[in-house]
């Protein structure tokens, strides 16, 4: 019906109005966090013509931002002629309906904005699926409160599914559709969850099957060089860009480490401040690689005013996956474009084991691999082993994961003079107790 109609609601290229306000108990930089908003807002595709901020002491119930403020709000939008006002906080649906009446525009909230994002990014299945779950959660409990305006609102079109509930302020067709909406969604719902439960039993699989490798998850805010990294490190070939949300899916490619030595390197969707919960619930398959990595490379963007809050930010959404106890490190990177050492020792002052990287010029790049190496490997010592012939295993394993510099052969055995990482060497003893360390030194092999 007006489906073509909606397809037009979308942000992009709409004119737009953000508003933030300051709480006295907000626990992030309000004023930073419009900024971000802005970002957000010129990455859905939005023409930001105006901002707004309120100071308050507590919120409006009825507005959210106070009565005058809506007023101003309003002549601000008519004058601007501006079709969307952004919200850089969650509104309530009643409160959403309430400045719309006022204003006689389009108003969404930060969590809307950022599952349209998500929507017109997704482009693997997967994806698609997660961010089309997450838009029905948080709109189909909406669905009563933003009836009364849709049927103001001329050409506004109903119906579910990614990029079609997706045009931000389409919230559904009319009230004498609500019942029968409200049980499609469910359905939709319903079958939605099923399919990601699918995908997520079908990535438990193929992470624990990589379980005999070490497994290195990037992680941290969007836009901070995770991918950037990945292609420095591997030849991933994954895609690159100074926008929020540049990946939405995760890529995982071998990282070789020199010595014979290699992890499994993931690339993941980055975080947010705030992101919506339905979308972090919905994206957990994606995020199955972090959940079960050997290893976090937190990545932090050290060139940002922000850097400190969205190492913070992140660190909030790696406790809700439950990843807080994984061995992590973090890199401050972008070094390259920090001009005032004393910005670096802050930061390296606040972050006190991060290593200073650069994913555009390879700075730091040599120090993070001999680190992960440690790690992978243990620290290396040079050994003769005594292995017998007939166990190939022991002497591939041996090939693959050990320098070896020299070899004996004697009847029926083997002595291999080499050098090794600890933890291939446990890991070599405990699974052939045949082997024999014959000596820690490299110069008599028994
Ligand atoms: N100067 C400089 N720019 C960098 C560096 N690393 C990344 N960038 C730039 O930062 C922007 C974002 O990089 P991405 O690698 O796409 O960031 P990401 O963390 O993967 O971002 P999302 O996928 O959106 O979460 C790009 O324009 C990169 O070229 C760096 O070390 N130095
Ligand atoms: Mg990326």
């Amino acid at each position: 019906m007006e489906n073509d109609q909606r397809q037009q609601i979308g942000v992009a290229s709409e004119r737009a109005i953000l508003v933030g306000i300051e709480l006295p108990d907000s626990p992030f930089d309000s004023r930073q966090s419009l900024r971000e908003l802005l970002a957000l807002a010129e990455s859905a595709g939005t023409d930001v013509v105006s901002s707004i901020f309120q100071r308050r002491y507590r919120i409006d119930p009825k507005y959210f931002i106070g009565r005058g403020k809506v007023e101003e709000l309003a002549a601000k939008v008519e004058a601007e002629e501006a079709q969307v006002v952004i919200f850089d906080d969650d509104l309530s649906p009643a409160q959403l309906r309430e400045v719309e009446d006022v204003c006689k525009c389009k108003v969404i909230d930060r969590s809307e904005l950022i599952l349209d994002i998500f929507a017109n990014r997704a482009r693997t299945h997967e994806a698609r699926l997660q961010v089309e779950l997450a838009q029905l959660e948080y709109t189909a409990p909406r669905l009563r409160g933003m009836w009364k305006h849709l049927e103001r609102i001329a050409g506004a079109g109903g119906g579910t599914g990614a990029g079609v509930v997706g045009g931000v302020g389409t919230r559904g067709p009319g009230e004498r559709q609500i019942e029968i909406d409200r049980r499609i969604v469910k359905r939709r719902i319903t079958q939605l969850k099923r399919e990601i439960a699918a995908i997520g039993r079908r990535k438990v699989r193929q992470v624990s099957a990589r379980e005999d490798q070490f497994n290195v998850s990037l992680v941290g805010y969007t836009n901070a060089g995770k991918s950037t990294l990945m292609n420095c490190l591997t030849d991933a070939g994954v895609h690159v860009e100074d926008r929020l949300f540049a990946t939405l899916d995760t890529k995982t490619r071998r990282w070789s480490l020199g010595g014979g030595n290699e992890a499994l390197l993931s690339d993941t969707v980055g975080f947010v401040q705030r992101l919506p919960h339905h979308l972090v619930a919905s994206f957990r398959a994606t995020l199955e690689e972090a959940i079960h990595a050997d290893l976090l490379l937190h990545v932090v963007d050290g060139s940002s005013p922000a850097a400190m809050e969205q190492y913070k930010a992140v660190c909030r959404v790696l406790e809700d996956l439950g990843c807080e106890g994984h061995r992590t490190l973090v890199l401050l990177n972008k070094i390259d474009l920090i001009s005032e050492r004393a910005d670096l020792q802050v930061l390296q002052h606040q972050l006190p084991d991060a290593l200073p990287v650069s994913a555009r010029t390879g700075v730091g790049v040599t120090e993070l691999v001999e680190r992960v190496l440690d790690m992978v490997a243990g620290p290396t010592q040079r050994l003769t082993l005594r292995i017998r012939m007939s166990d190939g295993r022991a002497i591939a394993f041996l090939e693959h994961r050990a320098e070896v510099l020299e070899r004996h052969y004697t009847n029926s055995s083997v002595d291999m003079d080499v050098k090794i990482g600890s933890v291939h060497l446990s890991r070599l003893l405990a699974n052939h107790p045949e082997t024999q360390v014959m000596t820690e030194t490299s110069s008599g092999s028994a």
